[in-house]
């Protein structure tokens, strides 16, 4: 009798093991019960300070109440020359990121991470799956379901509306 072998389809974020910028395994199933944010970010200075320093912000107002961002950073976008520690460093020296900022990764193309391949399957693009710039945004609920995909020109206010109704936030 052959043996078939059916390989499940993640049903949540939750299932995904990525590498943290020193290349540990992170499960990702340690953000259960966690509203996240999941954003391919670039590092160059200038263009990015701003979209740092309000994610900064964001981070600082809601973390407590159960919010994370997980920042990937990717060189697809021709913007990412550093090393994972540069991009650590910079994120970390000049912006005050402290939230987590994992190894740098694809997101287009067969070589793209697989957690971005699944996030990109739930929710599409308006022209097609392919991520098109550096700060697109993944929304993800307590359960780990992707709940929103935001353009990265969406102004963070509205994200900030989002967020606030997914982790039960009054207005
Ligand atoms: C991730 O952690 C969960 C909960 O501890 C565990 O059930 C799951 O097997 C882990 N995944 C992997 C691939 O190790
Ligand atoms: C973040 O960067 C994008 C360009 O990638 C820009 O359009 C957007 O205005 C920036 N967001 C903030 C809050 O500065
Ligand atoms: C903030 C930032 O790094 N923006 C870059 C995002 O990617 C596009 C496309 O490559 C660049 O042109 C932007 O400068
Ligand atoms: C393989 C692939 O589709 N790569 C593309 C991913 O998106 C970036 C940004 O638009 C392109 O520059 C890559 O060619």
């Amino acid at each position: 009798m052959a043996t078939y072998y059916s390989y499940a389809q993640p049903r949540s974020v939750h299932e995904f093991i990525v590498k943290d910028a020193s290349g540990k395994d992170v499960n990702l199933s340690i953000y259960k019960g966690k509203v996240l944010l999941i954003i391919n970010v670039a590092s160059l200075c200038g263009l990015t300070k701003k979209n740092y320093t309000y994610l900064t912000q964001l981070y600082d107002k809601y973390k407590d109440l159960g919010f994370e961002i997980l920042a990937f950073p990717s060189n697809q976008f021709k913007q990412e020359p550093g090393t994972n520690e540069e991009i650590v460093e910079f994120a970390c020296t000049n912006y005050k990121a402290e939230f987590p900022i994992f190894d740098k990764i694809e997101v287009n193309g067969s070589n793209a991470a697989p957690i971005f391949k699944y996030l990109k399957s739930t929710k599409r693009g308006f022209m097609g799956d392919r991520i098109k710039w550096n700060f697109t945004k993944f929304v993800v609920d307590k359960h780990g379901n992707v709940v929103d995909r935001i353009s990265p020109f969406t102004p963070l206010k509205i994200v900030e509306k989002d967020l606030k109704k997914l982790l039960g936030v009054p207005k």
